[in-house]
């Protein structure tokens, strides 16, 4: 569940500026970094996703980087191994099964991400190994940092579903928010999060997300 603190109104995404979104905690008030908050348009259509838009998953130190991945549905995601062990990732998410079997350091593979939905990545050689993909139906989306802002790109003016996501949320929390003219250019979200269960970590100790 999440309070928004913002936006009841009409909020301005004006002219190439983008609008700022923060994120925080409802238990402390700290910043939540890698929530997705996204825009699809209702009264509108969504423009296609740019060709070759390409993002990183990469394997390093046993880990998947970053944590958390957002695209647009038709985006390809490259999975280059920076290890010199061998990795075998998979996913058994509905928006798409895959799985790249072992391969050497230094290899790369990619996957076109054709539907949207929720992909949760894991390895078959290392348990602890978990990272998402967030495939979005807009091209209107941010993650956040660690200080728990982003950008989402400029709004066109109209109504659209706002969407945020966090791998700790119980649920996506989602709201109706309308582009107009003169009105707010950021946006402030408190969402509830259960408590980190990632136990298990990389037995090189060098894991920095958490
Ligand atoms: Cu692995």
């Amino acid at each position: 569940m999440a309070i928004l603190l913002a936006c009841l109104g009409g909020f301005a995404a004006q002219a190439a500026e983008g609008v700022k979104v923060v994120v925080r905690a409802t238990l402390d008030g700290k910043p939540v970094a890698d929530a997705v908050v996204s825009a699809t348009p209702l009264d509108h259509p969504v423009p296609p996703p740019t060709l070759q838009a390409i993002a990183e998953i990469e394997q390093k130190d046993q880990e998947f980087r970053p944590f958390v991945t957002a695209i647009q549905v038709g985006s390809t995601v490259k999975f280059p191994n920076h290890d010199t062990v061998q990795h075998h990732i998979y996913s058994l998410s509905k928006a798409k099964r895959f799985e790249i079997p072992l391969y050497q350091a230094g290899a790369t593979e990619s996957v076109v991400f054709d539907q949207p939905g929720l992909i949760s990545l894991g390895c078959n050689i290392h348990d602890w190994m978990l990272a998402y993909i967030v495939v979005l139906p807009t091209p209107y989306f941010a993650k956040t940092d660690a200080s728990g802002a982003g950008i989402l790109p400029s709004l066109p003016l109209g109504r659209y579903r706002l969407e945020i996501w966090h791998p700790r949320a119980p649920a996506p929390v989602v709201q109706e928010i309308t582009s107009a003219p003169d009105s707010v250019s950021s946006l402030e979200f408190a969402v509830a999060l259960k408590p980190d269960k990632r136990i298990r970590r990389a037995p090189t100790g060098k894991a920095t997300d958490y």
